[in-house]
């Protein structure tokens, strides 16, 4: 029940779009390396990686799970990812874990916005391509490696070729028949070019392929191959069919034989401390140094607990191991070291490194930790992935009185689990705020409150995040003075605001001579500034991409204090922010919607109506068009189901944040309206 050799290893995530055939094509590989004696399908909901309510019901793979395998003397560990654009993060929480992502593509759909995602944030993996679905009826497979290398570079060859209907592959790498025919190009013209492209990486295998011709053996090409993997110099392209079975061992071949074991590989960046004073460290696959683990999913399960999933990158974990979870300063025993294979999971006496095990019920251990047995791995953290910004939110309001802080604790525990998910309490408006991927991201996310910690939540639009900023430039002079009896209270303060461009932030600077403001108030000064930037002039929403120049002011021996030059710094930025032409920022989103072509209009309307500006317009494939566009976020409330109900379910969409630019004028002057109207409200 474990792999003896680090090198017998191989560890791969299956990425890719939803629908693309990952779970099925999982299950697949499990039955031809008889690792279960017969194929579940999604459709029944039997599949190993599958097991979830949720995903049993929704068809649809909502996080990682991992299985593994034995073929031929390799023991291969596969995560399943989720591929609903909406679970991405949850997807890419894997390639820490892994050498190899293979990114499945659907043979009839092509290159859609998961691929292109997947393809991008595992660009410092191995990758390669797996083209399911091949049993597709009218699948033109030359236009579809166009379109792979369009998109992904020429460095994409087919290392098999699909027959006509595809019936089968033919190998075009280990033992090529030369005479056998694909449905496009030939054994002869894929097999040289992959050999071509691997060679090139090695000068002397150069020479001798060049003198040696086709007698180079598979064997001679495993280094330059994994080589070329790891510098993204090939990207091999193989065809199956999860359905038919065709292909699938031809793909564990080319698992064992040519994809990197955890000696090979990029592996993960290992940082020790953080910021900036971050030190690059490297982990050895040694298995007698100290361990190094890295935790890449947490599960909860409400019946057996919280589940570590981890890799180890160094040393050797068994059940009397003891780890440091971070900067942790005790340690707990592993006790039940686990093997985990979709729902089941085993008790295995040790993990070496390169393998990924679990340990259940450490409440400390949370996505991300790095564990180790040794405090000279203290402030040991793994470089993330790139994620995408969760910008889709939704307030959420506790039907019960007294629920909050049981959601604030369930959603603690959510958050463990994904990292595209997150968690705000917005002061101004007071309310607790989700924000993910999507609609489907947050229902999903409504659902587990509700059936895990059966919390009933009212839901709205959460408020928008707008900003103020200046477009000009002004000064102002303000005395606090204060005198009652005793001690008075003295601060003057001049200074001058500035426009500064997008996105550059606050800035503050003390250009103060002679001493007129003393250097020990200059903090109170500091203070009442960013107090006056956060409260806004207009409408109450912070400054932002200002600079404040204090230059001058007055001090008095005796009354001066801090409290004065806060109160006077604070007046002073709000009467010079005034006379600067001060205008409310609203937030836009980059909107990526995909649909078919005849939806075009549908959707070109539906974004001019939402004050969208269009930006730009590609064919992904024919008959599909994808619309990028910059719509404010103001307007998005309930995109996703107009998207649907125009493009017949079909159609998906992407979003992120863009940037702020000036809100139209009646949407400032309401916003004033409505905050003057609050401020009455509340006094
Ligand atoms: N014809 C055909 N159908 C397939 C093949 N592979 C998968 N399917 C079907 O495609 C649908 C989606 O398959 P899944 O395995 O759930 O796809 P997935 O990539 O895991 O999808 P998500 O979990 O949503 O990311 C199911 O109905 C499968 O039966 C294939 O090779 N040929
Ligand atoms: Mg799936």
């Amino acid at each position: 029940m474990t792999p003896t050799s680090v090198r017998d290893i191989r560890n791969l995530t299956l990425l890719g779009q939803s629908g693309s055939g990952k779970t099925t094509l999982l299950e697949r590989l499990l039955l031809a390396a008889g690792a279960i004696d017969a194929a579940g399908s999604v459709e029944k909901g039997d599949t190993v990686s599958d097991y979830d309510p949720q995903e049993k019901t929704s068809g649809h793979s909502l996080n990682p799970s991992l299985a593994h395998l034995e073929w031929a003397g390799h023991w291969v560990n596969v995560l399943d990812t989720p591929g609903m654009p909406d679970f991405l993060g949850r997807a890419l929480a894997t390639l820490p874990a892994v050498e190899t992502a293979v990114v499945v593509v659907n043979a009839a759909a092509g290159v859609e916005t998961v691929t292109r995602k997947a393809m991008d944030a595992a660009a410092e993996k191995c990758r390669m391509i797996v083209v399911n679905r091949i049993d597709a009826p009218g699948v033109d497979f030359a236009a579809l490696l166009e379109r792979l290398r369009a998109a992904f570079g020429k460095e994409c060859l087919p290392i098999n070729l699909p027959t006509a209907g595809g019936e089968r592959v033919i190998d075009c790498f280990f033992t090529p028949d030369y005479d056998a025919v694909p449905a496009f190009s030939s054994v002869r013209e894929a097999h040289d070019q992959i050999v071509d492209q691997v060679v090139e990486v090695d000068e002397d295998l150069m020479a001798l392929y060049l003198e040696q011709g086709e007698s180079l053996q598979p064997e001679q090409l495993h280094d330059p191959f994994e080589q070329s993997l790891r510098e993204g110099h090939l990207i091999p392209v193989c065809f199956t069919s999860a359905r038919t079975g065709a292909g699938i061992t031809e793909l564990l071949d080319i698992m064992g034989r040519l994809l990197p074991d955890p000696t090979e590989g990029n592996p993960p960046q290992f940082l020790k401390g953080e910021g900036p004073a971050a030190q690059a460290v490297s982990a050895t696959t040694d298995a007698d140094q100290h361990v190094i683990a890295h935790v890449f999913q947490v599960s909860n399960d409400p019946f057996r607990g919280k589940l570590g999933l981890f890799r180890i990158h160094q040393g050797t974990v068994t059940p009397n191991t003891q780890l440091f979870i971070g900067d942790a300063r005790k340690p707990f025993k592993v006790g039940h070291l686990l093997r985990v294979q979709g729902k089941n999971q085993t008790e295995i006496d040790v993990g070496i490194p390169g393998d990924i095990c679990a340990v259940a019920r450490i409440d400390e251990i949370h996505r991300d930790a790095v564990l180790h047995d040794s405090h000279d791995e203290d402030h040991f953290h793994v470089a993330r992935p790139r994620y995408p910004q969760a910008v889709f939110g939704l307030a959420l309001l506790p039907e019960k009185h007294g629920d909050e802080q049981r959601l604030s604790e369930a959603l603690h525990r959510l958050l463990d689990e994904d990292p595209c998910l997150s968690v705000e309490r917005d002061m101004q408006a007071k309310e607790t705020v989700i924000r993910g991927l999507g609609e489907v991201h947050l229902k999903s996310v409504l659902e587990i409150l509700k059936s895990r910690w059966n919390l009933s939540l009212g839901t709205r639009p959460p408020a928008i995040p707008y900003r103020e900023t200046i477009a000009g430039t002004a000064e102002s002079r303000y005395r606090h003075k204060k005198q009652s009896g005793g001690a008075g209270q003295f601060g003057e303060v001049a200074l001058r605001v500035e426009a500064l461009e997008r996105g550059a932030g606050v800035q503050f600077a003390d250009e103060v001579k002679g001493g007129t403001i003393p250097g020990n108030y200059m903090p109170a000064v500091e203070k009442g500034v960013m107090q006056a930037l956060e409260e806004g002039v207009l409408a109450g929403f912070p400054l932002q991409d200002v600079r404040v120049v204090v230059f001058d002011g007055k001090h008095h021996a005796v009354d001066s204090n801090e409290i004065s030059f806060v109160t006077a710094a604070r007046h002073a930025v709000q009467e010079a922010a005034q006379a600067a032409k001060p205008i409310v920022l609203e937030p836009l989103i980059t909107l990526s919607v995909r649909v078919a072509d005849e939806h075009f209009g549908g959707i070109s309307a539906e974004l001019s109506g939402r004050r969208g500006r269009v930006t730009g317009t590609d064919s992904p494939q024919p008959g599909w068009t994808e619309i990028t566009s910059q719509v404010p976020m103001a307007e998005m409330d309930g995109f996703e189901s107009r998207l649907k109900s125009i493009s017949g379910g079909d159609g998906s969409c992407s979003i992120a944040f863009s940037h702020y630019e000036p809100a139209p004028f009646e949407v400032q002057q309401r916003l004033a309206k409505e905050h003057v109207g609050k401020r009455g409200g509340e006094q």
